[in-house]
């Protein structure tokens, strides 16, 4: 049984459609989330808690918010950012600049305290449109940043959306959507369905989900 790690519900609706085979359940634990630049290590250090938790294969999801014009903020630092700030706020100070380009990325991070084959065709996570045309794979995370020896290998997942900041519009989606516009549509604006075409999850999801099913 492969758990979906999150404390989000709004992450879990969008997830379903991708891990509805019936070998999937929600867990609902707050892994400590370490401090940190990149989404990546998040991913990576949650997934290997998560799976120690567990005792059983996890998949963790840790996505955040880039504003251009901030370079990057509130990025890892979304969630806090959200309960602190708040989402107009963030749209107030995005208001006053000149490039109110955003994008949302995820990443999701797998363990199941086994190895797996490498991918042969790692996703490049410095490089976006590399990111967004990238097949299947996935990239295995590194040690811990602590230099945990023998940490557990976690394979990593990205999607990323292009998209700008404006004023809220639509009630759907969950955090940052309402400001998050994408093709003309806020992704608060979209059904689920809709946002999972275009949204840094859904193209996480599907890449996980490809590699999952002929792992
Ligand atoms: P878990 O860690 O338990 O999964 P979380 O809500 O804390 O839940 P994240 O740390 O990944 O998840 O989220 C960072 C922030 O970004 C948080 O404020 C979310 O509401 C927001 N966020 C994540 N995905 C989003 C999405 O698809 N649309 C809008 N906001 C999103
Ligand atoms: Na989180």
């Amino acid at each position: 049984m492969l758990r979906y790690v999150t404390t989000n519900p709004g992450k879990v609706r969008e997830a379903e459609r991708y891990l509805s085979d019936g070998s999937v359940e929600r867990l609902d634990f707050d892994y400590p989330e370490i401090q940190a630049p990149e989404l990546g290590p998040i991913a990576a250090r949650g997934a290997r808690e998560a799976y120690r938790h567990a005792g059983e294969p996890v998949l963790v999801d840790d996505a955040g918010l880039f504003v251009e014009g901030l370079d990057g903020f509130p990025g890892p630092y979304s969630s806090y950012v959200e309960e602190t700030l708040g989402i107009e706020r963030v749209r107030e100070v995005a208001a006053d600049l000149d490039d109110r380009r955003a994008a949302f990325r995820c990443v999701l991070g797998y363990c199941d305290g086994d190895g797996f084959a490498a991918s042969p065709d790692p996703v490049d996570r410095g490089d976006r449109d590399a990111a967004a045309a990238a097949g299947p794979g996935g990239e295995e995370a590194g040690p811990d940043e602590d230099g945990e020896a023998d940490a557990l290998p976690v394979k990593l997942f990205e999607g990323y959306a292009p998209g700008r900041i404006v004023a809220p519009r639509g009630e759907g989606g969950f955090g940052y959507d309402p400001i998050f516009e994408h093709d003309g549509e806020t992704f608060a604006e979209m059904d689920t369905e809709r946002k999972n075409a275009v949204s840094h999850r859904g193209r996480a999801l599907e890449k996980f989900a490809e590699w999952y099913a002929d792992r």
